[in-house]
């Protein structure tokens, strides 16, 4: 058997619910939590795409065995009733939820004001802000049932598009700016409780953002990586398991991470 680790010790047992799980960060995330804690684990994976759900379950299932159980779970967050109804549809093992990843989020267009179609603007902030404040407001009435106040984990993808707004960014650099201004006061609403608000805040990432947000112009997605060494979904989904895996009473509270040729938002060194 090999060692466990304190990491293992702290996430056994532990029930994870994660959003926007069928690509990128997400994904990554299932597999990460699951590769850490292999011996006793509750995975939900939850996307539109409920397809590439049963097949990352069953990935899961082969590589890790049976001390992971994953369910997974067709959701779109853009749509209050579906979330409404989650935790009533789930199987009765899954519902102790201990962890939520709100990671599902997109961009769709490069146009700017004022000639941003009107269905970018509601469908982008449906999913990144609404959908990410009634997932939030689904789970933490199993949390606060908890001593203590209440217990458990929600953890934000936000994105230096929040901290830092770039040109050509309005609509989804105000969408993460709110996932960060909802975060940081949800902290503090529960200060007197033993939930854990954290957020992780990625620059570069290679998923399928680019692709989506040029309307799968692969030419035009490809150029804005062009000469960078961008972080991968596992880097950040490491962060994100390390910050779940912390001891109880440890909040990483604000992260943000970059590759390293990168600064800021447009501070980027490119070897072209
Ligand atoms: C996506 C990163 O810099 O393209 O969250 O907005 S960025």
């Amino acid at each position: 058997m090999p060692p466990t680790t304190s990491m293992a010790k702290n996430l056994a047992g532990k029930t994870v619910l994660i959003t926007g799980a069928s690509s990128g960060i997400g994904r990554s995330t299932a597999f990460e939590f699951a590769r850490t804690s292999p011996e006793n684990l509750k995975l939900i994976i939850t996307a539109r795409r409920v397809d590439r759900l049963h097949e990352i379950a069953q990935q899961i299932r082969e590589e890790v065995g049976n001390g992971v159980k994953v369910y997974a779970k067709q959701l779109d967050v853009s749509k209050p009733e579906e979330v409404t109804g989650l935790v009533e549809s789930l199987p009765e093992e899954f519902r102790d939820i201990d962890i939520l990843v709100n990671n599902a989020g997109f961009m769709s267009g490069v146009e700017r004001p004022p000639d941003v179609p009107h269905e970018v603007i509601r469908d982008v902030w449906a999913t990144n802000i609404t959908g990410v404040i009634n997932m939030t407001q689904a789970i933490l009435p199993i949390f606060k049932k908890r001593p203590d106040g209440g217990k458990g984990d929600i953890i934000f993808l936000g994105s230096i598009a929040g901290r830092e707004p770039y040109a050509g960014g309005t609509i989804y650099c105000s969408s993460k700016a709110a996932v960060r201004a909802f975060s940081d006061a949800l902290r503090k609403e529960l200060i007197n409780t033993r939930i854990r608000v954290m957020t992780v805040d990625p620059g570069q990432v290679l998923t399928e953002f680019n692709d989506i947000r040029y309307r799968f112009d692969h030419e035009a997605a490809d150029k804005v990586y062009a000469g960078c060494d961008p972080l991968t979904p596992d880097d950040v989904a490491e962060v994100i398991v390390f910050t779940a895996g912390r001891r109880e009473n440890v909040v990483v509270a604000d992260t943000l991470m970059f590759p390293s040729h990168q600064a800021s938002s447009t501070h980027v060194h490119r070897r072209l």
